[in-house]
């Protein structure tokens, strides 16, 4: 969503959670963790939601993704670290095994 915000060309490869794909080695080499999503961006992987989109705004031209008014900026910002004593609360949403909280503003 953010490269497509940025309007960046992009292209997938699809990790089967359920068929382990993200503990095969060649994953691991990009995503110690084993977990999705993982950014390669000229040939370099850059893991974590939160900074891959940090990175994305800093490093492609297009719109900002994150607002200058402070308040706005910081609430986004929190809605993105993982808060996982609020799991299966407020909305969240069940993926595979893990729950996602989604916050509205
Ligand atoms: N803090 C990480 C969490 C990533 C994460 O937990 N991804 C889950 C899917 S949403 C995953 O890959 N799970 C695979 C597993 O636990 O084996 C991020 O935001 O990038």
């Amino acid at each position: 969503m953010a490269l497509e915000e940025k309007g960046v060309k992009w292209t997938s490869r699809y990790i089967d959670l359920f068929k382990f794909d993200q503990m095969k080695p060649e994953y691991i080499a990009l995503n110690p963790d084993g977990v999705v999503p993982t950014l390669v961006h000229d040939g370099k992987p850059i893991c974590e939601s939160t900074i891959i989109n940090e990175y994305i705004d800093a490093a492609f031209e297009g719109p900002k993704l994150v607002p200058a008014d402070p308040l706005r900026a910081a609430r986004i910002q929190s809605d993105q670290h993982p808060r996982p004593w609020l799991r299966g609360h407020r909305g969240g949403e069940r993926h595979g095994r893990h729950h996602h909280q989604c916050c509205r503003y």
